[in-house]
């Protein structure tokens, strides 16, 4: 379908939340002229945010490989021959280290990535000891451990975990291709636990796998239909990892600029409010792909030059990608002053 004005094909509702988005309205909107569909993501943006601002997150891998999950995409799953060497838990003094460097160059919001199916009993002291040191320093804390219980999300939420990432990845019907160990429902469980407990969502997925248009769409409909918008929704591009499934299997074509700022506008538009992370695969992207998704409405990016174990565009990078283009680093809401930023 085409739509001539694009505003039109918004559903209208009291609040975003509130909305509900069938397959068939996220899909008109996806499939709209591409001048149409930038002009309302744009327009939605400007009306939530600054447009020339991003949020700045910093990742680091507190537990790396041997996990014990199937992902087809990851280079820390047990069952892929990636080469990856897998270490222990890492101490909490060394995260609390590195996390100061971070807001030291930038990043408002600290993330710390396990590879585990879900955190075991004899690992929660340190991981809220971690989360209590991070946020002393002023940062906003981000954990993904896998499956959580009640308990452990109470136990992070007391420690003053403000987000918690577990993305669904994909549409419920693709996620059996990618994933066997776990199913699709066990991800929407632990999602609806964390926000019983109230820590703030961090859920998005990752594009490029072999999926289709549909699947794209599907997954934004999943998320968007959540009885609370995820504050953030990152949208990772698929990192190819040699040995791993996805880059050895059948050749899987990445995903075309187009089409992936078009997941990104139409993600602005059906969560409004949320910050969109432009997320995994930014090294394979060009600077104008990365201008075409800020315009789209991304307005948040991992910063360093490693992600979890893949690279990322380094310091230097971003720091010219933001001067040409007038973006700024955004403020953490917690941090309203800032920091000292060299981008
Ligand atoms: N083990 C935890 C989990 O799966 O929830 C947390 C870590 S996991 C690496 C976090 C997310 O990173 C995955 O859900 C996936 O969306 C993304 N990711 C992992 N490997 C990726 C790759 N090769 N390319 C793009 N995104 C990837
Ligand atoms: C998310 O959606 N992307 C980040 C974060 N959440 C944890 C992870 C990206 C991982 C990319 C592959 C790697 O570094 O191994
Ligand atoms: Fe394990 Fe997470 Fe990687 Fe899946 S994505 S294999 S759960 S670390």
């Amino acid at each position: 379908m085409h739509a001539t004005n694009p505003t039109k094909t918004m559903p209208q509702a009291q609040t975003p939340d509130a909305t509900t988005w069938t397959l068939e309205k996220a899909r008109a909107l996806h499939d709209a002229p591409f001048n149409n569909l930038l002009f309302l993501a744009q327009t939605v943006h400007r009306q939530n945010f600054d447009p020339n601002k991003v949020q700045l997150s910093r990742l680091l891998s507190i537990k790396t490989g041997g996990c014990p999950e199937d992902c087809g995409y990851c280079s820390q799953s047990s069952h892929h021959e990636t080469g990856l060497k897998a270490s222990k838990l890492m101490e909490v003094r060394r995260v609390i280290a590195e996390s100061n460097k971070a807001r030291d160059a930038g990043a408002t919001r600290y993330c710390m990535g396990v590879a585990w199916r879900n955190p075991k009993a004899r690992d929660m002291d340190a991981v809220v000891a971690m989360v209590e040191g991070v946020k002393a320093l002023g940062m906003e804390t981000c954990m993904t451990l896998g499956m959580l219980d009640l308990e452990q999300a109470a136990r992070l939420k007391q420690a003053g975990l403000d987000y918690y990432n577990h993305n669904i990845d994909t549409s419920q019907r693709y996620y059996s291709e990618i994933i066997s160990t776990r199913s699709f429902g066990d991800r929407i469980d632990t999602l609806e636990l964390v926000r019983q407990s109230g820590i703030k969502v961090c859920c998005g997925g990752i594009v490029g796998m072999g999926e289709k248009p549909v699947d794209r769409i599907d997954m934004l409909v999943t998320l968007a239909n959540l009885p609370e918008h995820p504050e953030s929704v990152p949208i990772n591009m698929l990192i190819p990892i040699a040995g791993t499934p996805l880059a050895e299997a059948k050749p899987i074509e990445p995903i075309e600029p187009i089409e992936f700022a078009r997941v990104i506008a139409l993600a602005r538009i059906m969560m409004p409010k949320s910050h969109i992370r432009l997320s995994a695969g930014r090294t394979a992207m060009t600077d104008e792909m990365q201008a075409l998704c800020f315009f789209a409405g991304a307005n948040s990016i991992f910063v360093g030059d490693t992600l979890l174990t893949a690279d990322n565009p380094g310091e230097d990078k971003d720091s010219l990608l933001f001067r040409r283009l007038g973006i700024e680093p955004m403020a953490s809401r917690r941090n309203e002053r800032g920091t000292a930023c060299p981008l």
